[in-house]
């Protein structure tokens, strides 16, 4: 092959790059490991300092671009961005039919609806000319907004050049600008490690991501784009419903809402919502509502505007996310670990659909940094399956005599004396075994589902029985007689006698539970499985040091360090040998080296949702058999485990002709092999 010249070296590392970037942001489905894409990068960008000539502004180098901007212009929108009018129930809607029927005199018939999720997050405009990203810019009044063209060009789902070809000279893409709830999870977690301000929620985040006038610090924001309409058109056609508008707008290289769908009259669209409204908080990003547009863009046309929300459309509403409410005290609960949580005491309010009372406060430091005092008025925050928090206080609100919060220096529970961690906000009850709290809370998780899973022991009945002074911990379970559970408050004799056929039952269990039954800390479900597989069995996990530890996935020096202290301490191992003593049990998982490794040299991808496992359990155990697992379908994979929803890589796979297998046979794989769920 003749040897490249760097124009066309530079040509093909930039589409290389281009499609990367495409699979992994807009499609979701990457195809190369994150080595294969920085590797390409770095010989781009040495390409391109050797030869500044060859630069181009839509090259993938020059995503983060130059200095920070002094101030950011003013962008005159050619055509208005508009708002939304509102629905706020099924009538609204009902009624918002009826009058588009009676203005466009079409008698009974059944309009068709665009329905999409309504994201929360900022309105944004991004022309491209010829295909070319020129300029970004916020909604701003509507008729003037500002220009982020350097902010927007940061975020890798929006394109800095069209794919294919077919689309108008001038295309004007609208969309939403969102962080990801993981994204602002992990961003607030950040800042709260470093004492920093904290933001409010993904949409403020977002926000303030983008009124950045140095790209820099936008690029290091987890901020993606999703498309949801056009306004200006020049030179070029688009389709004449809206739904075949957002498939070409996808075919170019945006992304656009996946859970939109086409839906005929107000019983399909208030179906369509209670269904969103049921995924709501499992999705991850913050919605607000639901967008119904009329599909037809000849009808949309002739149903017009009235002043600034177009007459075809509108956004039935959620229950709002944050509400304000007043804080009546700050309690301090103690963990598994002694760590003291303090927890708001609210006036009840509704909050993203469910009656909030109490909210985390985290730590003292979090106290400190909201300035928060009893008494005060403060902002509640519920979205998705995060515990709902005080985002904010309301100090113009705050009474006469709101009082300072003031954090125990004895546990309120044994009454041991508290000690603050160094280096971190943590305060902990020095009281160990003796302290109830910490004895009912290790109780609870050693009987919960995923650990030893002993049914009918609920958190009532744990309390009772520590109150009561019949159990002291764990082992302490083992030895309870019906007599004294039919001698509890509110126990039959049936229940007790399920009760004491649960615990028996649960003596059967399996080295993972076990271990992650223990509450070690840091020691979750994974790390669990993990050291099981590694150490086949408890006596070569409790004697292994720190550096054999350390040789397990997952398992780092502080893991390592609770492990060893765990083990370490004396009381600990009596508890395990009277687990044993009482007859818990499970088979060990050495395996003979023959079978070690049966899938070794095989590579399998685990796509959609599974039900007996969690995708990271699957992975492990496939793991633990010598197959190395792959985040995406290519040539090489020799498997492919799907469960429901499971989407591009099964297609893929059909493409490539791989074998895809569902859970059961999975399942039935894992059980040839020995392997305990
Ligand atoms: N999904 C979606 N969100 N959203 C917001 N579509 C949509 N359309 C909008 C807005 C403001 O406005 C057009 C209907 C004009």
């Amino acid at each position: 092959m003749a040897k490249k010249g760097p124009a066309q070296e530079i040509d093909h590392l930039r589409r290389q790059l281009v499609e990367w970037n495409h699979q992994y942001y807009v499609l979701d489905d990457p195809s190369v490991p994150d080595s294969d894409y920085d590797a390409a990068m770095n010989r781009l960008l040495e390409l391109e300092a050797a030869h500044p000539e060859l630069v181009t502004p839509d090259s993938p180098s020059q995503r983060v671009g130059g200095a920070p901007l002094p101030e950011f212009r003013q962008v005159n929108h050619e055509l208005p961005m508009l708002s939304l009018g509102n629905a706020f129930s099924a009538q609204d809607m009902v009624d918002f039919n009826r009058r588009l029927l009676d203005r466009l005199g079409e008698g009974e018939q059944e309009l068709e609806y665009a329905c999409e999720p309504k994201l929360d997050g900022i309105a944004v405009s991004l022309l491209y000319r010829d295909g070319a990203l020129e300029r970004g810019a916020t909604r701003g009044d509507g008729t003037t907004g500002e220009d982020i063209t350097h902010n927007v060009k940061t975020i890798r789902s929006v394109p800095l050049r069209l794919r294919g070809r077919g689309y108008p000279s001038l295309l004007e893409v609208r969309g939403e600008v969102y962080m990801p709830r993981s994204g602002f999870e992990a961003l607030n977690d950040r800042a709260r490690e470093r004492g920093e301000k904290l933001f409010v929620n993904p949409r403020n985040a977002a926000a303030g991501s983008l009124r950045q006038l140095d790209p820099k610090v936008t690029a290091a924001r987890p901020l993606e784009l999703c498309s949801y309409s056009v306004g200006l058109v020049e030179g070029g056609e688009l389709p004449g419903r809206h739904s075949d508008i957002l498939e070409r707008l996808s075919g170019w290289g945006l992304r656009i809402n996946a859970d939109s769908r086409v839906e005929k009259g107000v019983d399909a669209c208030a179906r369509y919502y209670d269904e969103l409204a049921a995924r709501r908080d499992a999705l991850p990003y913050d919605i607000d509502g639901i967008v119904y547009k009329v599909n037809e863009i000849a009808l949309q046309e002739r149903l017009g505007f009235v002043s600034r929300a177009p007459r075809w459309a509108i956004a039935r509403k959620f229950p709002a996310q944050e509400e304000s409410t007043r804080l009546l005290d700050v309690e301090f609960q103690v963990g598994r670990t002694g760590a003291i949580t303090p927890v708001a005491r609210l006036e009840p309010v509704f909050v993203g659909g469910v009656t909030v009372s109490n909210a985390t406060l985290h730590n003292a430091d979090e106290i400190a940094r909201l300035g928060l005092k009893i008494g005060d008025s403060v902002i509640v925050r519920r979205a998705g399956d995060v515990i709902p928090q005080v985002v904010s206080v309301i100090t113009e609100r705050r009474p006469r005599g709101a009082r300072p919060v003031t954090f125990p220096e004895r546990c309120p529970v044994c009454d041991s004396p508290v000690e603050r961690e160094p280096d971190a906000a943590v305060f902990r009850c020095t009281g160990g075994l003796v302290c109830a709290a910490q004895q009912k809370a290790a109780i609870k998780h050693f009987a919960s589902r995923r650990a030893m899973d002993i049914d009918g022991l609920g958190d009532k009945l744990v309390e009772q029985l520590v109150d009561g002074g019949l159990v002291a911990n764990v082992a302490g379970l083992y030895h309870l007689t019906l007599e004294q559970l039919v001698a509890l408050e509110r126990m039959g004799e049936k229940s007790a006698q399920n009760l004491l056929e649960a615990l028996e039952k649960s003596k059967q269990t399996t080295l993972p539970r076990f271990i992650f039954a223990l509450g070690i800390r840091e020691v979750g479900e994974a790390t669990a499985l993990n050291l099981a597989r590694h150490f086949g069995d408890w006596p070569q996990l409790v004697d292994a040091g720190e550096e054999a530890l350390l040789e397990v996935d997952d398992v780092g020096p502080v893991v390592a360090d609770h492990l060893r202290q765990f083990f370490d301490a004396e009381a600990n191992l009596d508890v395990v040998q009277q687990l044993l003593d009482a007859g818990v049990t499970w088979p060990s998982m050495a395996r003979p080296a023959a079978a070690e490794q049966p899938l070794a040299g095989q590579t399998w991808v685990v796509t959609g949702k599974l039900e007996a496992l969690s995708r990271d359990e699957a992975k492990a155990h496939l793991q633990s058999l010598g197959a190395k697992v792959a985040g995406s379908v290519s040539a090489k994979t020799t498997r492919v485990v799907a469960g429901p929803g499971a989407g591009s890589k099964l297609a893929k796979a059909g493409e490539l002709g791989v074998d895809v297998i569902d859970e059961a046979a999975l399942l039935r794989l894992l059980a040839d092999n020995a392997i305990e769920l």
